[in-house]
């Protein structure tokens, strides 16, 4: 005889189940339970109600609303709260004295293979003009002709420092074996040496103030042909076969390989990564769309940048001078590609 509790009556009475009933009734219960369990699995109910909010909220991009330009100098941030610099956004005079009180080295990593060591000159002219103006800049120049480097007047605190390297006879080749060969300098050379590390392309130059205000563990800089872009029209990689791969219900903003940097070891990080990812594609048998940019791209997604750069500072002035921009700070220099690269 067991106890058992019929609702209807609501109490306990004395029931008659045997224990042999009691074992099926038991045994039939669990193999409900367990059915239903396998059940959802194989379907993927239990996995998917999660993933599928997740997904949900991938698919919410809101950015290009984001990047209109300040009004009233407000703060402007990404969803993960990094600041997006644009001109008004910040204090340089207090954030020059932290700097200087912390007394800070940068350094600007530039590569000028072959016949783009022509473009020293007016990048480095134009870098003391406007990069980080009363702070000390080590200047690495990585090069295949050393003897082309120009000379050029610095300001006190600042050098150059000549990096002769092997030069590659594919183009695509010199720009993916950047990140190699800033992370083997990152543990060697930076780490001793500064505390931020930036790297610029050399086919630019310096138009206005470019300071500390971009100085932070991580930054990356929105590309000036995406910034008012809807996702769907980033050109991440979309081939699954590559590392870089970005599926199209991911990415924040699209960065320019142009303009990034951050704290040695933040770049020491970042470089190892997309190299690793550069050379597993090599070994595969695939190139991103655009080389080490693609990688860094997908890096940004997984590592955000702690600070994001506005186009102001990588701006091509093909694309017109739009209102936003209140300074176009790091320009393109014009250049016939045929006639520079592989040269
Ligand atoms: C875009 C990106 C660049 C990089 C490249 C990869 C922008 C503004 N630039 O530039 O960052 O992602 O695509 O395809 O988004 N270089 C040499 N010698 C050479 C070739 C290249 O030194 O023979 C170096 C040099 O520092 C140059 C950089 O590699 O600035 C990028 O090459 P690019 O400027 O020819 O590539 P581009 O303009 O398509």
């Amino acid at each position: 005889m067991y106890l058992f509790f019929i609702p209807g009556k609501g109490r306990w009475v004395k029931g008659c189940f045997t224990k042999h009933n009691l074992y099926v009734m038991s045994c039939t219960i669990v193999l409900c339970f367990s059915l239903s369990y396998f059940w959802n699995m194989s379907n993927g109910t239990w996995q998917n109600t999660p993933v599928k909010m997740y997904n949900t909220m991938r698919m919410t991009y809101k950015n290009p609303e984001l990047l209109k330009p300040p009004r009233n100098d407000v703060l402007m941030v990404t969803p993960w709260l990094a600041p997006i610099i644009w001109d008004g956004t910040y204090n340089l005079e207090i954030l020059n004295e932290q700097f200087r009180q912390r007394n800070v080295t940068t350094g600007l990593a530039v590569f000028a293979i072959k016949k783009y060591v022509v473009f020293l000159k007016k990048f480095l002219e134009t870098a003391e003009m406007y990069f980080m103006v009363g702070h000390k800049v080590n200047y690495y120049i990585f090069t295949d002709r050393p003897q082309d480097v120009p000379e050029v007047a610095l300001r006190e605190g600042r050098k150059v420092v000549v990096l002769q390297i092997q030069n590659y006879s594919r183009w695509q080749e010199i720009c993916l074996r950047r990140m190699e060969v800033m992370n083997h300098f990152s543990q060697q050379l930076f780490i001793n040496e500064v505390s931020y590390l930036v790297s610029a392309d050399i086919d630019m130059r310096f138009n206005d103030e470019v300071g500390v205000e971009i100085l932070s563990d991580l930054f990356g800089t929105i590309h000036p042909g995406f910034y008012a872009a809807e996702r769907r029209s980033f050109t991440y990689e979309r081939r699954p076969a590559s590392q870089a791969y970005v599926p199209h219900d991911e990415g924040d903003f699209y960065y320019a390989g142009a303009f990034f940097g951050g704290t040695v070891k933040e770049i020491y990080k970042l470089t190892k990564k997309c190299h690793e990812g550069i050379m597993m594609d090599k070994k595969n048998g695939i190139e991103a769309v655009w080389q080490e940019e693609s990688h860094l791209n997908k890096y940004f997604i997984y590592h955000k940048p702690t600070k994001v750069l506005s186009p102001e500072y990588v701006w091509d002035d093909n694309l017109g001078r739009p209102n936003i921009l209140r300074k176009r700070r790091f320009l393109a220099v014009p250049k016939n590609h045929a006639a520079i690269r592989n040269k």
